[in-house]
């Protein structure tokens, strides 16, 4: 198809998830003449493609969901303490129709390609089949784990039954039963959906190379009191989740374990344990930089996994004892250790017994064969780079962000990148995202984004960015950060270990959500710094282009230290 170029917009958001939604709300109501551009053919994003058994939210669905509009907050009700996707995609569903947000979607297109023109200071955004758009700003909302990892396994494709992925799961329901099914992988995804699938395969092979900690969710109906007071109390809850390291309520400690005794350790754990979920992450506040804190937490989730699993070695093969507990996102579970005790599930060590091949018939390890008439791969994302990387982007002199990254990610705040003008990011690399309610992460930056763009209309600038000093010194503070925590300890999909090749970089901020919140306000409090503003040559009178806060070095010393508990 020939390239046809549409009418200049003022910004086009790739992306139709939570991020892109909310921007195309707040941009639209800004004035800005916004498009989103999403591959899929519906809203949703994560919630649109993860649709296998079992998939739901890990922070509470009061808390998982959208802040910027009171009257949504109160006409949605959510039925259980962790939404299950089908509600979640409802939900992102609803919200596009209250707002009307759908006819500023361009649905079904993939942006291949986007480059920047010096000469006119504009993005021109390519999709695969052809189509071209042109804006002055360019917002990447393509989420942190939106470009599903398949891996190279040797004979994948001689596969003769269903193979399916978690992150790419068909529209249709998958009909599990009376049938014999592999899953490959044990991460979230995986936690999730083999209990469910295997109360109805015939027979459930799990293919386990790393055990993951996980943590009962105790999921059932939100009752109408808890409803109540969330919604009462909506504006002092969501003030108080902003002020915590993740975002996330009830999850900050006030204290390192060595301040506790081993009686009042014992019980800080079993409460967490008791109340569920991820706020066993942060049970002590050194739990992130101590070992022996971290070993109390995880040798008490190791005697749990033992006591709900009944064959000795299968409990002690489901033991993670190649990481710190967190270093990887923990999972959150119903009946996922108890599973094992099914006489229809087998668990196979694959970190012992590798897969060699998979044949027309199912999985060939060193050790054995499995004939498998489904095999589902709960193999994960290449995350948070992955998706900026799938598109060839170009910067000022043609620079791609492949070679910009290929140490990897360089960003000033997850926001911006230098010699990319004009295109932010949200959630990106750089910035707390995957370590907290991402929903709230996405707010914020859609909030900053927003206002960034509202300065510069009324300072009359149509070309920010990031300057390469700011960015070199953001860079340093999000690795001073993270270096002294575990988190760096682990080969996980935060580190880039998941991928073959990637390198190894720990990517989001570990300094703490709140602290990251207060260090952007001052960043825009200051008048931008560390970014440069200027007239785009098409729009600055001949030799007139300026540039605001060039003398402004964003100053690394401002972030040598985070100000709170700041290691989840
Ligand atoms: P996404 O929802 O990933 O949306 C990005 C969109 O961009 C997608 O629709 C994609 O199709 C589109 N896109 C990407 N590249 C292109 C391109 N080149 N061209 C066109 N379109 C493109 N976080 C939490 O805080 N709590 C949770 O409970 C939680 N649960 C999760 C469960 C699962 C199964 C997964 C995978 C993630 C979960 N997350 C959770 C993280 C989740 O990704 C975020 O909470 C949030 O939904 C991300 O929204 P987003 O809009 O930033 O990105
Ligand atoms: O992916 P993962 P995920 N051969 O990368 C294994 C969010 N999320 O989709 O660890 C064999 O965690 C891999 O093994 P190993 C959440 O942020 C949230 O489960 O590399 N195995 C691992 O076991 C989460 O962290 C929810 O040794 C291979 C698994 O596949 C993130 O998304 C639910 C392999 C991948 O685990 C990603 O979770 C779902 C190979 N070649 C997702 N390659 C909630 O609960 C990979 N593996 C809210």
């Amino acid at each position: 198809m020939a390239a046809q170029k549409e009418p200049v917009l003022d910004i086009i958001v790739v992306g139709a998830g939570f991020a892109g939604l909310y921007l195309l709300y707040r941009l639209r109501t800004l004035g800005f003449r916004t498009l989103v551009i999403e591959a899929a053919d519906g809203v949703g994003g994560t919630w649109y493609w993860n649709r296998y058994p079992g998939a739901r939210c890990d922070v509470e669905s009061m808390a998982y969901s959208y802040s910027f509009s009171e009257s949504l907050e109160q006409d949605w009700v959510w039925t259980e303490r962790y939404a299950a996707q089908p509600e979640i995609l409802a939900y992102a569903n609803h919200v596009s129709d209250r707002f009307g947000l759908r006819e500023d979607i361009c649905f079904n297109t993939w942006v291949a390609r986007a480059v920047f023109s010096e000469t006119d200071g504009l993005w021109t955004l390519t999709s695969d089949e052809g189509l071209s758009f042109g804006a002055r700003f360019v917002i990447m909302a393509l989420g942190c784990l939106s470009a599903p990892h398949r891996p190279d396994i040797p004979g994948i494709s001689e596969f003769a039954g269903e193979c399916y992925h978690t992150g790419y799961w068909p529209h249709q329901k998958v009909d599990f039963s009376g049938k014999t099914v592999g899953v490959i992988g044990t991460g979230s995804s995986a936690v999730q959906a083999i209990p469910l699938i295997a109360k109805q395969a015939a027979h459930l092979s799990v293919f386990q190379r790393s055990p993951n900690f996980s943590i009962p969710a105790w999921n059932g109906p939100l009752d109408e009191e808890s409803q109540r007071h969330w919604k009462n109390n909506y504006r002092t809850l969501r003030a108080e989740a902003r002020q915590t390291s993740s975002g996330i309520l009830n999850m900050d400690s006030d204290h390192c374990a060595a301040e506790l005794s081993p009686d009042e350790q014992h019980n800080e754990l079993e409460r967490r344990w008791q109340h569920g979920g991820l706020i066993m992450w942060n049970a002590f506040n050194d739990i992130m930089t101590d070992p022996a804190s971290n070993e109390l937490a995880a040798s008490f989730v190791r005697r749990k996994i033992c006591e709900k699993v009944k064959d000795r070695k299968i409990a002690d093969l489901l033991c993670p004892k190649d990481h710190p507990l967190g270093s990887k996102r923990l999972c959150v579970d119903t009946d996922y250790y108890e599973t094992f005790n099914r006489k229809n599930v087998t668990l196979v060590d694959i970190r012992s017994h590798p897969i060699e091949k998979i044949t027309a018939q199912g999985v060939q390890t060193s050790h054995d064969s499995y004939a498998l008439d489904v095999i589902v791969l709960a193999t994960g994302f290449d995350a948070m780079t992955g998706p900026m990387m799938k598109i060839d982007i170009r910067g000022r002199d043609g620079v791609s962000i492949e070679r910009k990254w290929s140490d990897g990610p360089r960003t000033y705040l997850g926001i911006a990148i230098a010699d990319f003008p004009n295109l932010f990011m949200v959630t990106g690399p750089g910035s707390p995202s995957v370590l907290s309610n991402v929903l709230l992460a996405i707010e914020q930056h859609v909030d900053w984004i927003s206002d960034c763009l509202c300065h510069m209309r009324s300072t009359g600038f149509d070309i920010i960015e990031a300057s390469p000093q700011a960015e070199d010194d953001w860079v340093i503070h999000v690795n001073d950060v993270a270096n002294p925590t575990l988190y760096t300890h682990s080969d996980s999909w935060y580190m880039g270990a998941n991928i073959p090749g990637k390198p190894r970089v720990f990517m989001p901020y570990v300094g703490g959500a709140a602290n990251y919140r207060e260090l952007c306000n001052e960043v825009s409090d200051q008048g931008y710094t560390g970014f440069t503003m200027s007239k785009s040559p098409a729009t600055a009178p001949r030799n007139t282009v300026v540039s605001t806060n060039e003398q402004q070095r964003f100053d690394s010393q401002t972030f040598s230290q985070p100000r709170r508990n700041s290691t989840s």
